[in-house]
């Protein structure tokens, strides 16, 4: 082989390598809740949607979620976690703080009040291990 081959040769099995990284790595979309003070906290853009829209908490640690509503859009005046009994109003261009504990592990829907914008929770078991945060593009399918 020359070495012209050789770096074709090279360049491809990292190609191949990294791609079988991206699809054999355990992993799950979303953004993995920042722990701090015992609170698992996490910020929430309405906006056309939520972002992010999948929030990866653990179970028996007390959740606070921030609710930027960035828009006046009447879809998104409110916000619902049926789950949990949640139901609250989200005034446009302020913050509203959202706080529960989630007791057991699972995957909760949360959504506008008419159901068009969706999002959801997922709660893993309380000793699951903390995974890194996903890089952006796993937000949206
Ligand atoms: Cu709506």
């Amino acid at each position: 082989m020359t070495v012209a081959e050789l770096g074709v040769t090279f360049v491809g099995a990292v190609a191949i390598v990294a791609e079988l990284w991206y699809f054999l790595a355990p992993r799950r979309a979303g953004t993995t809740a920042v722990a701090a003070e015992g609170v698992q906290e996490v910020r929430i853009t309405v906006k056309d949607g939520y972002t992010p829209d999948t929030i990866v908490v653990r179970a028996g640690t007390p959740v606070r979620l921030q609710f930027y509503r960035d828009e006046t859009v009447d879809c998104s005046e409110r916000v619902v976690f049926d789950a949990f009994g949640i139901n609250r109003e989200l005034p446009a261009f302020e913050t509203t703080t959202i706080e529960f504990t989630p007791t057991a592990p699972g995957e909760f829907p949360f959504r506008c009040g008419m159901s068009m914008l969706k999002g959801r929770l997922v709660v893993e078991p309380a000793d699951a291990p903390r995974r890194a945060d996903p890089s952006p593009h796993e937000f949206h399918e």
